[in-house]
């Protein structure tokens, strides 16, 4: 193994035989030049931010601590075509994961990895997952010749080195392999070969010829895949939600909340007035008062930045916009100057986004014209930077869970918020969650996904079964969180017909109702809100005027697009065994719609009208 004595004698401090077993197999395999191990000290975090500088996988911006990273242009996403949960011959998991065979998968994987890292340096770098000492916590370390991985992994998570020392011979770790692959102008090269394995028996994962970060970074998307396997085992939940504090005249009520990519989620979690936990994974336990608590796995957001202006965004925008650390990703940088769509400002002609040399009107090399920014450009940012950082991110009991929040993208059917009839019945609506696609993953854009619970992508079990652990989570539960579901999306002759900042006021709305200071009208799909209640929370947090009109066209209960939408995700459960609870939900939800068709005689009925009956 190629290493020097001073970084032998940091591997070998930590007294973790199978750490060093791990290393040293990889690094026989994949013959690096150089191998770093990464203590939690500044000056081995310092040594990974020079590096990826010197590599030139990052570049200086005019902000100090502001650097850009650049993705291949075929690489701006998630590979949901290569991204495979390889398991024994003859095992099924559902029609929804994609799999391989296990051992085809390594010794593919094996091939791939033969050389690869020659003339590149490795590095070595040890995080906990979730907050420190806590019953939460998690150990993963990761191994990669991406020194803007080893960088990105420093902002969003902890540095677990001292933690691994104390887990001595213990081996109930996550570890992630990583190699960008050969390089042409600092991206991968061999985009054709790019694989993303995940091997649930050793909990380890391995992804080769990318450096998105959704691919590469695996204590992100990748440790949530192992961490869903672990948490089905031990009886938790694992989700693809955000956490954060909504504030009410000094108290504060957490919600967690599921959203597919590009639907909301960062922003709702950083709404103004609230505080922020976390921005996309939580790890949830039963507590031991009967009530559910979570804790975000990260410290950092890796959020999308399009659209992301100082009106719509104003905290995150000011981050983003003074100095600290900061690592963006496929935006356009022009004047050592970081742009992209929807921030508000004046775009230069010309400068180097994710295409190289960008021209406006320019054409990619697949003909098709070039963007000034990818629609999924990123920031890199650690939550601590920000003044809206929750006090609890790092408290090892988590915080106690009120509600869930189910947030789709709906253009056409479902209302901007409404609750749950119970856990069963907001079971089930996560299990109906759908979106309609975007640019956070490779492939079409536009069309109509089901997406259980937002964590479609990332399910290692399969989904029944996910589904049926949730249920059982809840029935556990003293008091399980209240379920809402919410919908930015609604339009009306291509229009949205709800301000960006209105969820500001669905919120408040939820927050009430956890609480149960407010009342609500009982509808087919489940309870919303009083036109009142929402007038008096306009003035109050938006300083506007709500009409009665809007809140009309808003809450009206679209009965043949909701019975359309719950066709299609059937259409999508055929095929799966899905809780047997499942198809009553369905089968009640369908006759409580139909009932409302009759009852009403017309399709579209006024909240209003469920309000006086
Ligand atoms: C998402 O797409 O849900 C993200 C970004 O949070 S990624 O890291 O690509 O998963
Ligand atoms: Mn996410």
């Amino acid at each position: 193994m190629n290493i020097s004595k001073e970084n032998l004698h940091k591997l070998k401090s930590l007294h973790n035989g199978r750490v060093t077993k791990i290393v040293e197999t990889v690094a026989e395999l994949c013959r690096p030049e150089k191998i770093s191990v990464i203590t939690d000290s500044e000056n081995d975090a310092q040594y990974v931010r020079r590096r990826a500088l010197e590599v030139m996988e990052e570049t200086p911006l005019r902000t100090p601590g502001h650097t850009v990273h650049f993705d291949g242009y075929y690489d701006q996403g998630r590979d949901k075509e290569n991204t495979r949960v390889l398991i024994p011959k003859g095992e099924k998991l559902c029609g929804h994961i994609k799999t391989m065979d296990r051992d085809e998968g390594l010794e593919e994987i094996g091939n791939l990895l033969e050389g690869i890292m020659e003339g590149k340096e490795m590095f070595v770098r040890f995080f906990c997952l979730g907050p420190k000492n806590s019953k939460f916590t998690m150990y993963a370390f990761q191994i990669t010749d991406s020194a803007y991985v080893a960088h990105s992994e420093d902002i969003l998570y902890r540095r677990g080195y001292e933690a691994f020392k104390e887990l001595r011979d213990k081996n109930n770790f996550f570890y992630f392999i990583h190699s960008a692959g050969e390089l042409e102008k600092c991206v991968s090269k061999n985009i054709d070969k790019r694989r993303v394995y995940i091997d649930l028996e050793k909990e380890r994962v391995f992804a080769i010829n990318t450096q998105y970060a959704g691919n590469s970074v695996g204590l992100k998307k990748l440790a949530l895949r192992l961490a869903i396997s672990r948490a089905d085992k031990e009886k938790w939940l694992c989700e693809h939600m955000f956490i954060s504090g909504v504030h009410n005249n000094g108290r504060i009520t957490y919600f967690t909340g599921a959203f597919p990519s590009a639907c909301g989620k960062t922003s709702t979690a950083m709404l103004p007035g609230n505080t922020i936990v976390g921005d996309d994974i939580a790890y949830l336990r039963p507590g031991e008062d009967g009530n559910a608590y979570a804790v975000n796995i990260e410290k950092g957001i890796f959020g999308i930045i399009e659209n992301l202006s100082h009106s719509s965004d104003p905290l995150i925008y000011e981050a983003l916009t003074s100095p600290k650390e900061v690592i963006f990703s496929n935006i356009l940088v022009a004047n050592d100057t970081p742009y992209w769509s929807g921030m508000g400002k004046e775009f230069p002609k010309m400068g180097k986004n994710f295409a190289g040399d960008w021209k406006e009107g320019m054409a990619g090399p697949d003909g098709k014209p070039v963007p000034l920014a990818h629609k999924n450009a990123r920031y890199t940012v650690s939550l601590h930077e920000l003044k809206n950082v929750d006090k609890n991110l790092d408290n090892p009991n988590g915080v106690k869970v009120d509600g869930f929040i189910y947030g789709g993208r709906d253009s056409d059917a479902s209302v901007p918020v409404f609750q749950s009839f119970s856990w069963h019945h907001g079971v089930f609506i996560g299990s109906c969650l759908e979106s309609e696609t975007t640019s956070a993953t490779i492939g079409a854009e536009g069309q109509r996904k089901h997406n259980p619970m937002a964590n479609l992508d990332f399910l290692v079990i399969p989904l029944g079964t996910y589904i049926q652990n949730h249920i059982a989570f809840g029935e556990a539960l003293d008091r399980p969180p209240i379920i809402f579901a919410t919908n930015y999306f609604l339009k009306e002759n291509g229009k949205f017909l709800n301000g960006i900042m209105d969820k500001l006021v669905w919120l408040q709305w939820m927050e009430r109702r956890t609480h149960n200071d407010l009342g609500v009208i009982e509808t087919p799909i489940g309870y919303i809100p009083l036109y009142e209640d929402l007038k008096t929370l306009f003035t109050k947090y938006l300083k506007q005027e709500y009409a009665k009109a809007d809140y009309e066209k808003q809450f009206t209960i679209r009965t043949h697009k909701l019975l359309e939408k719950f066709q299609r995700v059937e259409e999508s459960y055929k095929g799966e065994e899905v809780p047997e609870y499942f198809a009553d939900h369905l089968r009640s939800q369908r006759d409580r719609l139909l009932a409302a068709q009759k009852k009403y005689g017309k399709e579209n009925i006024s909240p209003f009208e469920f309000a006086s009956s």
